[in-house]
């Protein structure tokens, strides 16, 4: 109960909020969106990773509230990156499962769209692959079609990892697969993990679903991915995540 309480009073108070992460065009080398990821800047304890409170979230059944409250700090953002007169197309937030079983998450998102005067295309919804692949119940399914139904987008997260079958990839409109890091470790240098990321880029242009690669660290790697086609690139080697207020000097830098 303590738990539970001290994870409501930081998730209502603004202590946990999201940091940003670019996403950028490997033809332009422009921002094409941020992922938003949780931090808990803890008074006493100084900053929290997700790996260390997602679990006291979960006990505490509040992972529907974090995703609320992540995609309210999102969207403050895209009103304010507009209103600074940068272009940031799109913010991603990740509803990692329980999130999709919320009976009145449509309504929640376009009441948070409409309050922030905001289209449903600027917000992307990554869904784990193993989320989708699972043949998930009713209501998850139910959610992320009408989450596409809305116009947002829907980014499949740690693609390679889950077992999604082509069908499911169809069937839940995915407007993009993130190609899960594991693949882009060495990749440059490991003619394997090559063929890997080239079949699955292979296999996103057939399907006519784009594609961004996570855990770019290196240059070498980013040029590699550039090379072989892949839309976006996501991972330290661009910009770890970062406060709100440090994007606006990292995209102008970037410009
Ligand atoms: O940012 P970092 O690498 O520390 O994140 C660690 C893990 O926490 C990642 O798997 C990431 O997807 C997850 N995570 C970050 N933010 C959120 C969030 O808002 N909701 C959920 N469910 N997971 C998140
Ligand atoms: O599960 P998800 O893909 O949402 O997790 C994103 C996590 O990966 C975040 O916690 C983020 O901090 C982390 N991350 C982002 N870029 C890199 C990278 O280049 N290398 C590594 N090791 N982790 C990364
Ligand atoms: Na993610
Ligand atoms: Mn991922």
């Amino acid at each position: 109960a303590e738990l539970r309480q001290e994870v409501a009073n930081a998730l209502e108070s603004g202590q946990i909020r999201p940091w940003f992460q670019p996403q950028i065009s490997t033809d332009t080398g422009l921002v094409t969106g941020f992922e938003a990821l949780a931090r808990w800047d803890h008074p006493e304890r100084g900053m929290i990773s997700p790996a260390d409170f997602l679990p006291a979230i979960e006990q505490a059944d509040m992972l529907e509230r974090l995703a609320e409250v992540m995609m309210h700090h999102a969207f403050a953002a895209v009103k304010a990156w507009d209103e600074a007169g940068v272009n940031v197309p799109q913010v991603g937030v990740n509803f990692a499962g329980p999130e999709l079983k919320n009976p009145r998450l449509i309504e929640k998102v376009k009441w948070e769209l409409d309050r922030f005067g905001l289209t449903s295309e600027r917000l992307a919804v990554e869904v784990l692959e193993t989320v989708v692949a699972r043949a998930p119940d009713d209501i998850i399914t139910r959610n992320i079609n009408a989450l596409g139904e809305l116009g947002c987008r829907i980014d499949l997260d740690d693609f390679g990892t889950g077992h999604a079958s082509i069908a499911s990839i169809r069937r839940f409109s995915v407007s993009r697969i993130k190609i899960d890091r594991s693949f882009v470790l060495k990749a440059d240098r490991d003619p394997d993990q090559q063929r890997m990321i080239s079949a699955i880029l292979t296999m996103a242009e057939r399907l006519g679903v784009e594609t961004l690669a996570e855990g770019v660290e290196t240059v070498g790697e980013h040029a590699l991915l550039a090379q072989l086609g892949c839309d976006h690139v996501q991972g330290f080697g661009i910009a770890k995540p970062m406060p709100l207020e440090d994007t606006f000097e990292w995209i102008a830098q970037h410009t």
